[in-house]
């Protein structure tokens, strides 16, 4: 019976290693927003890295200073820039995705309050294992690579 007790605890205690641990798998660097005037949509850029053995996929973001965050890919079309929605970014196990100009991105749209350069923003990364990574960006100009 106390054997019993005792392996229930040890079990307890694995599971919340291994939930330790899957949430420490994914890294978020160098995160930046690029502003644009007029009102037009804010990117986000940033770099995902996934030191777990598990292929992981970014389904959503969220910012708690925009009314709405979406995923997009930056592609050329006939010759012009354009770009289109995705439902997922996958972050294969061991490496790294960019999202960058060009590529991959977030497109932020009707910000909650006044944003400009030198603002940090608030963001929330949803992965398909239900993993939420949160991490404040700061604001850079247009012009900023
Ligand atoms: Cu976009």
């Amino acid at each position: 019976m106390k054997q019993f007790a005792l392996n229930a605890v040890v079990y307890a205690a694995l599971c919340f290693v291994g939930t330790a641990m899957a949430a420490s798998s994914l890294k978020l660097e160098h995160g930046w927003i690029r502003w644009l005037p007029a009102n037009l949509p804010a990117a986000g850029y940033v770099t995902i890295r996934n030191d777990g053995g598990k292929p992981m996929k970014l389904i959503g973001a969220e910012s708690a200073d925009y009314g709405m965050a979406m995923l997009h890919r930056s592609a050329q079309k006939n010759g012009s820039d354009s770009m289109e929605r995705v439902d997922s970014i996958a972050v294969p196990a061991h490496e790294s995705v960019v999202l960058a100009p060009g590529g991959y991105h977030l497109m932020l749209m009707e910000p909650k309050h006044p944003i400009k350069p030198g603002d940090t923003v608030r963001i929330s990364l949803h992965f398909d294992d239900g993993e939420a990574l949160q991490a404040a960006w700061p604001v850079r100009p247009a012009n900023a690579q």
